[in-house]
């Protein structure tokens, strides 16, 4: 089975969509194998998105995923990262297609609610910069449809 990284950001944290769009992986066939719930240091921004330091727009992209907590995944599945990638939407949110989750709920190119890995080489480097192996947890998943819906 194929692992990526994704993660729930701040502004969706605060809106209280974490459940939502963990819900829509999980819809996707898509297990969470390890989870984390953390307000990322200046330290976590600089080395997660290494390839951005320097950049115009990284002193916003900083103090926005340092300034409160967010969830951070690997998601397992057939296909994970692309899946996750289609879930999730176009970087810019007015790119984004109809039924993902950054058309539903970002609400700018910076605040756009969630992320995830863009390939295998990323998907590696990034959850091996958030997770020790022995915080991943492989198990076969299995559907179970509930008895009651609420
Ligand atoms: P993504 O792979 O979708 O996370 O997008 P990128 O790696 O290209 O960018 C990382 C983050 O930087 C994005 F979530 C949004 C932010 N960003 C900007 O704010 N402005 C830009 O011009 C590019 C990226």
């Amino acid at each position: 089975m194929e692992k990526t990284f994704a993660m729930v950001k701040p502004n969706a944290v605060q809106a209280g969509l974490v459940g939502r769009i963990i819900a829509r992986y999980e819809s996707a066939r898509l297990s969470v194998v390890a989870i984390r719930f953390k307000k990322m240091t200046q330290a976590d921004a600089e080395g997660f998105y290494a390839e951005h330091v320097g950049k115009p727009f990284f002193p916003e992209l900083a103090k926005f995923m340092t300034s409160g907590p967010s969830v951070q995944l690997v998601l397992a599945g057939e296909d994970a990262i692309a899946k996750v990638r289609a879930l999730n939407g176009a970087t810019n949110p007015a790119k984004a297609e109809p039924g993902t989750i950054r058309y539903d709920w970002a609400t700018s190119m910076t605040e756009n609610a969630v992320h995830s890995s863009d390939g295998p080489e990323s998907a590696a480097r990034e959850i091996s910069f958030w997770f020790k192996p022995e915080e991943i947890f492989e198990y076969a998943a299995q559907d179970q449809r509930a008895k009651s819906v609420l």
